[in-house]
């Protein structure tokens, strides 16, 4: 990696966060933003209409937020498990439009929950509809904590070094979901699981900062995996644009 100028380092990277649209109303858990702005970046909120491409040129990284679940029809599937509950086709459609872009221009992106899912489907992968429904798990995924195992990824491995993070650390995380990845989409590596095999965390490979974690590390304000997830984007963040 080359010498970061001084100029750089000293600029605040602004962090694009999309928005849930709530009726007439877009909203977003502050605990999103906070994270930002603890880590050292500027959060902008941007509303799921406008041009993707032009947002995407303004932003040094892209936070993609918790929601409720991925319309199944995004990745070729029927709804079949009826509790869903669908995040409005609005912001899916913008937020793939975004991803897109920013990952033309290869700056950073993060993924929380729905977030991860969200990047997932948008890259050609699929997901389960409901992990207790179709997966023999033996974890409750929708609430509480569990273990997960960061996978010592094969060649460099850019999320342990980003993290700064030993192979095959464990961190307890909180669990709020009952989806999951199915089949990864295009370039992407499942890089951490609980211990019922769930993929807990993906990075893309030969890109400089791609990362989805299913937990939510927003609301873990004082574990070092969180911290270590909101610096590792905003540094990444500094001087792509
Ligand atoms: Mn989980």
């Amino acid at each position: 990696m080359g010498q970061i100028k001084q100029s750089a380092v000293n600029r605040n990277p602004i962090i694009g966060i999309t928005v849930d649209i709530d009726g007439e109303y877009l909203r977003l858990r502050h605990h999103y933003s906070d994270a930002i702005i603890k880590a050292g970046g500027i959060p902008a909120l941007i509303p799921p209409s406008g041009n993707p491409a032009s947002y995407a040129e303004r932003i040094d990284g892209l936070l993609i937020p918790g929601g409720d679940d991925v319309d199944p029809s995004y990745y070729n599937e029927g709804m079949e498990y009826e509790m869903m509950k669908i995040v409005n086709r609005d912001r899916t459609d913008f937020e793939i439009s975004t991803l897109n872009e920013m990952v033309k221009l290869r700056r950073p992106v993060l993924g929380i929950c729905y977030g991860m899912q969200l990047i997932n489907v948008a890259l050609g992968g699929s997901l389960y509809q409901d992990l207790d429904s179709y997966l023999p798990v033996a974890i409750n995924h929708r609430k509480d904590y569990h273990i997960i195992v960061i996978e010592d990824c094969v060649g460099e491995s850019q999320l342990r070094h980003y993290l700064r993070l030993k192979p095959l650390e464990r961190f307890s995380v909180n669990s709020s979901h009952h989806q999951a990845i199915k089949t990864l989409g295009r370039g992407l590596k499942a890089v951490a699981f609980s211990p019922d095999n769930v993929i807990e965390a993906i990075c893309m490979e030969d890109y400089p900062f791609l990362l989805g974690v299913q937990w939510h590390p927003e609301r873990l304000v004082d574990n070092r995996l969180s911290q270590e997830i909101f610096r590792s984007f905003v540094e990444a963040s500094i001087g792509n644009r």
